[in-house]
């Protein structure tokens, strides 16, 4: 007995920083881009908590480098300068304030961990900080951490130009700077501890879990002593012996000695791989149509579901950073954009993150948006703007607010419903038009053709009248006009 219970014990605890920790019933986070804290919080209370998201990642909560040529760009926030709580989303006092409100409604905290390095080498000196810390990152120095020079991997990269210059070498990706940014030496204990401290502050107010940052550049080994190290979480909201989230940002498209598989000893990671084919699909280009996704999930080739957080786009690809190319569908493709959220949201595969954007003025030369480093919408002293509702219920100042379009929202609560339900009663026409089931919970049906979808279908749903929540809206027990699936109203 005492043999068998330890090894569950021990697989127990393997598992948990798998676990998201959200509420019973809640399947989806929700990603409020650069949202200030406040923000966050009245949005925790009055939508998602009443809507079914199970949490909300929010942007990297620590001091980061203001910039001002570009003019203060999103990017900023992956410069840290420290990790003291004062960024353009708002202060400690706001922040320990979101997390007690939104975990009071069961919306739990994931927050963006940047750890593999500091801010760009170029930055010079000075107190340019968003909390006004001093830095110099010529000599390295950051003492409001505090690190010195010994606490970077400069001597261990070696690459010409000490940034990473070959993908194709395993050892420059985790020693040499990504784009000149300072790599931090996480092999050292004392590097270590200054993160899991950092960390751990984080979990004692209640963050439930971490998005690790650029983990692809760090060892996975290093990355593990880290979060051996940190506390389980925050018992006022959590159960004993609760761990937090893990998900690793591992770009994996296959072709390098990098690959996500490594990783998955620490957490979940995420699977770039899913929006950048889902894209392909829904777009129908290379001859892709949504009959193939019959076999979609491991079928396509994606790590295992209980390894994979999901998403469409994310905060880099929606703007052309990062990785998924021209196919990765965005909030400017309304169409297709709900297409691909709703097939994501209904299919069983991989815990399920929503973007939550804001619009900025694109301005394409030679195929690039050479305004994909704008920052949030701000006012003139460069603090951020607030997010007002409509009586559309939609977001203003530039919020796009994809989470609150109806047929986001409402997809968001069918994954709910469904869930632990099989995937069920697949059909498709050979083409563009599919349609498959969640158990006897749910059902769903795609036209992604350019002519009517005009069939009889099974669906393994009791005997009844159901109401079609993506063109229309359940309200208590009646189910609000069927509108025409041609009336595009993308924010809705
Ligand atoms: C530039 C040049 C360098 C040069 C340097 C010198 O590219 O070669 O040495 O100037 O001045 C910003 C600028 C970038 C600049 C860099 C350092 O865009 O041009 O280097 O700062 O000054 C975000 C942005 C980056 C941004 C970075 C830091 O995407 O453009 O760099 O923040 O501000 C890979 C990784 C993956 C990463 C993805 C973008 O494997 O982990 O690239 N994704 C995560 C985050 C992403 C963030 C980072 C990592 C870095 O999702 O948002 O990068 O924390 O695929
Ligand atoms: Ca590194």
């Amino acid at each position: 007995m005492g043999v068998r219970f330890l090894l569950l014990f021990i697989v127990g605890l393997c598992r948990a920083q798998y676990d998201p920790n959200t509420r019973p019933g809640r399947t989806s986070i929700v990603h409020l881009f650069e949202w200030r804290w406040a923000d966050i919080a009245l949005e925790c209370e009055r939508y998602l908590a009443p809507n079914g998201f199970g949490g909300v990642q929010i942007s990297p909560p620590n001091e980061n480098l203001v910039i001002g040529d570009p003019s203060r760009p999103w990017w900023e926030r992956y410069q840290p300068v420290s990790y003291k709580l004062c960024t353009r989303s708002g202060n400690e006092t706001e922040f320990r304030d979101m997390v007690t409100r939104c975990n009071n409604v069961g919306v739990y905290v994931y927050a963006d961990a940047v750890i593999n390095h500091m801010c760009g080498g170029n930055a010079g000196a000075g107190n340019h900080s968003t909390c006004g810390s001093f830095f110099n990152a010529k000599t390295k120095e950051f003492p409001a951490v505090p690190y010195s020079a010994w606490d970077f991997n400069d001597a261990k990269c070696k690459s010409r130009s000490g940034d990473i210059e070959d993908y194709r070498d395993l050892s420059q990706v985790r020693n040499c700077r990504l784009v000149n940014l300072l790599d931090l030496a996480l092999e050292k204990n004392y590097v270590r501890s200054r993160i899991t401290e950092y960390m751990n502050y984080l979990i004692d107010i209640g963050v439930a879990g971490f998005r690790i940052d650029a983990a692809k550049h760090m060892w996975p080994g290093d990355v593990k002593a880290v979060l051996e190290e940190l506390k389980d979480l925050n018992r006022k909201w959590f159960p004993a012996g609760a761990k937090p989230f893990i998900y690793q940002e591992v770009i994996d498209l296959g072709g390098e000695p990098i690959t996500d598989s490594q990783y998955f000893g620490n957490g979940r990671v995420t699977e770039f791989k899913y929006g950048a084919k889902l894209g392909t699909v829904m777009r129908k280009w290379n001859g892709e149509k949504m009959a193939y996704l019959k076999n979609w999930g491991e079928g396509w080739g994606f790590v295992p579901s209980d390894t994979a957080l999901v998403f469409v786009d994310n905060h880099d690809n929606q703007r052309g950073h990062g990785a998924g190319g021209a196919s990765i569908l965005t909030f400017w493709d309304a169409r297709l954009y709900k297409m691909a959220v709703g097939f994501m949201l209904a299919h069983p595969y991989g815990f399920t993150r929503v973007m939550s954007s804001y619009r900025w003025p694109r301005y394409f030369q030679n195929g690039v948006d050479i305004n994909n480093w704008v920052g949030p919408p701000s006012n003139s002293d460069g603090s951020t703007k607030s997010v007002p509702i409509n009586p559309d219920t939609t977001c203003g100042n530039d919020w796009v607010c994809e989470h609150r379009w109806r047929q986001i929202r409402n997809m968001v609560i069918f994954r709910n419903v469904v869930d632990g339900q099989p995937f069920s009663n697949w059909w498709d026409n050979g083409s563009n038009q599919v349609a498959f089931g969640r158990g006897n919970r749910g059902f769903i049906a795609f036209n992604n053709d350019d002519w009517y979808m005009n069939v009889n279908l099974q669906t393994g749903l009791p005997a009844g009248t159901y109401c079609d929540v993506i063109s229309g809206q359940k309200e208590g027990n009646t189910c609000l006009p069927y509108t025409h699936p041609w009336l595009e109203d993308p924010s809705s």
